[in-house]
């Protein structure tokens, strides 16, 4: 009776040892976790309550924050969509790319299909891949013709389902894409799409202000789709157009569909929400929920659908085995193409939360964004102060589920998004523009460049100076006190590792 209980105790010795040597790698078919990514588009640092939003309650989203790990510390790679889409999907930093800036949506794809991809490398780790919402990065090789195969586009970069919205709610076409096809469009009235010029006896924001039940602010002034100006012109396509109103249950049915359709084996999951990028078009059940307008609205409206996807996760039995990922493409703005109440309803919100600039600002609201990793029963909850970017999901995942990737830029942050780790990046190149500034540890520093210090369209600081600005994130998150003179020590330093990452012809300033 001794000796079996000594081999008892060997055999349960020998077993926890092996299994502490996995570490962090998934790699039987049976325990792979189902990743989602859950994009959002111009959600601010202190958009949500978990972030500390007094003014709107997020509390679908919150559970991610509250019940998985917060980042404080997270980042996009840039400061607007195209980029960084580019980078989260790549693992490489999109300055590397000239092309990587936001698109038309006529643009030609700017992944190139030999390109690593985040979908792909889930595919070679045997998942199964699909986007839902927003793509934005182009499709096509030029010249599209939107009445035939839309290609390549997201289904040649990895995705073996794809059911986007080509660019942005603002930019025509109009239209949902399925796999490659124009969603319900009808081959009698078939689409034209320009962003040279008009169509013959086409009616534009410009010159019939009588059709629009939104105003224009600045650009946003072509065709007019559901009384909405947009930018570009299009002809046609009238049975596949989309409802504005209805796009985030659109969405979200698609999402859920998803689910339900392959969880069976692995999948991943990129779900980009258009919320709370303009035009803001809550459904009619949102209309007036949060007390700030169409922008605090669609908030609110995204926040639901975040909920009721959750609860299909649950519903399909799948939600303990798979890892959600949260966060924004880029900060904050009120003012971006349409008078639509954001500035005047505002109150007491802060979207960017303590954070100086916003979207399009090389000052810290453009890029740092909410961010967390939620996986039900698996992560201690907690709030992370790690500096983490959305370039590195594709090292991290590839990691986790020990495939190789050709990871570029993307460091290896699973550690850290699983909270078993909190020390993070050493340091970040962020991007607003053309324009990059470095962040290293505590400290973030924006080279001098020429250009306008306030964003002429939407007010926004936009963190150019023609000097060197300094700034310690720790005792100044607010990005007051430059401290570039008074630290030459501290400046030189981050300049010389920047230099080495960025190059010499980081400003636009010559020497
Ligand atoms: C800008 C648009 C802005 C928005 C942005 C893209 C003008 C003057 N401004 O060019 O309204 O559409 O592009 O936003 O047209 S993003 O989040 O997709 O990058
Ligand atoms: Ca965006």
């Amino acid at each position: 009776m001794k000796n079996v209980l000594k081999y008892l105790l060997i055999a349960l010795f020998v077993f926890s040892a092996c299994k502490e040597a996995k570490k962090e790698n998934v790699t039987s078919e049976t325990k792979k976790p189902n990743v989602v990514v859950i994009y959002m588009d111009d959600l601010g640092y202190g958009d949500l309550s978990a972030y500390g939003a007094t003014e709107l309650k997020t509390s679908n989203i919150d559970v991610l924050a509250n019940d998985g790990i917060k980042f404080t510390n997270g980042y996009a790679t840039s400061a607007t969509c195209t980029p960084s889409r580019y980078g989260l999907l790549t693992g490489v930093y999109p300055w590397r790319n000239p092309k990587a800036k936001i698109l038309p949506g006529s643009a030609p794809l700017i992944i190139t299909t030999e390109q690593e991809t985040l979908p792909k490398m889930f595919k070679r780790a045997g998942y199964q891949t699909g986007i839902v919402g927003k793509w934005h990065l182009g499709l096509g090789a030029g010249n599209l013709n939107w009445n035939e195969q839309i290609s390549p586009g997201p289904n040649e970069v990895g995705f073996e389902d794809a059911y986007i919205l080509a660019a942005t709610q603002d930019r025509v076409p109009t239209v949902y894409i399925n796999n490659g096809f124009v969603d319900g469009l009808d081959p009698k009235d078939p689409i034209s799409v320009s962003y040279k010029k008009n169509f013959e006896g086409e009616p534009t924001g410009l010159d019939n202000p009588e059709l629009t039940t939104m105003k224009w602010h600045h650009g946003h002034n072509n065709s007019i789709v559901n009384g909405i100006p947009r930018i570009g012109y299009m002809k046609g396509g009238d049975a596949a157009k989309w409802v504005d109103t209805e796009m985030a249950d659109h969405f979200l049915k698609k999402a859920q569909n998803y689910v339900k359709t392959h969880k069976e084996k692995p999948f991943f999951l990129y779900y980009a929400l258009q919320q709370p990028h303009v035009p803001r078009t809550p459904h009619p059940r949102f209309v007036g929920k949060s007390g700030l307008g169409p922008r605090g609205d669609v908030i609110l409206e995204a926040d639901y659908m975040v909920g009721e996807f959750m609860k299909t996760l649950k519903e399909e039995g799948v939600l303990e085995n798979t890892i959600i990922v949260f966060s924004s493409d880029n900060g904050p703005v009120l003012q971006d193409g349409y008078f639509d109440d954001a500035i005047e309803k505002l109150g007491k919100h802060t979207p960017a939360g303590k954070l100086r600039g916003g979207k399009y600002s090389l000052f810290d609201a453009g890029t740092r964004v909410p961010f967390m990793v939620y996986w039900k029963g698996k992560i201690k909850p907690q709030v992370s102060e790690a500096l983490v970017c959305q370039v590195d999901l594709l090292a991290s995942f590839a990691s986790l589920l020990d495939v190789k990737a050709e990871v570029n830029d993307s460091q290896n942050m699973m550690s850290e998004f699983l909270g078993k780790s909190d020390k993070g990046r050493d340091n970040i190149v962020l991007e607003a523009g053309s324009k990059t500034s470095f962040r290293s540890g505590d400290w973030v520093m924006i080279p001098p460049y020429k250009g306008a210090a306030m964003s002429w369209h939407s007010f926004v600081e936009t963190g150019v100076k023609t000097e060197f600005q300094l700034y310690n994130l720790k005792e100044d998150v607010g990005q007051k006190n430059n401290l570039a003179e008074k630290n030459p020590e501290k400046l030189k330093e981050l300049l010389a590792e920047f230099v080495k990452i960025r190059g010499e012809k980081y400003s636009n300033i010559k020497k």
